[in-house]
């Protein structure tokens, strides 16, 4: 015999909530780095990670992705781990967003 189960759980069926990559801005680490950074791990091409650098630098932070929470995490640490490994100051942090 078959059995059917068309019971559905709300469990999972949530969209999962998105989180903002937001790079700092500081004193120390080069322009040509932040340039680098948002090329290789936010896929920018040459114009966008420059605007986006000069507005870190103008305005003290700006949006560098919208991912998934673990994704979003993973940015983090390897932007951080990678700014350390060259001797770069350069912060990037998460912020929830909530809708
Ligand atoms: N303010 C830095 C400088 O003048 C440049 C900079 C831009 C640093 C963006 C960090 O996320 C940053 N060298």
């Amino acid at each position: 015999m078959t059995q059917v189960t068309t019971k559905k759980s709300r469990i999972n069926l949530k969209k999962p909530k998105n989180f903002e990559a937001i790079l700092l801005n500081d004193d120390y680490t080069t322009m040509e780095f932040v340039v680098e950074v948002l090329k290789r791990f936010f896929n920018k091409d040459a114009l966008a990670a420059e605007t986006i650098m000069l507005k870190i630098h103008t305005e003290g932070e700006a949006v560098c992705g919208t991912y998934p929470y673990d994704i979003a995490q993973s940015k983090v640490s390897q932007v951080i781990e990678y700014s350390r490994n060259n001797e770069q100051p350069l912060m990037c942090v998460l912020r929830e967003l909530n809708f």
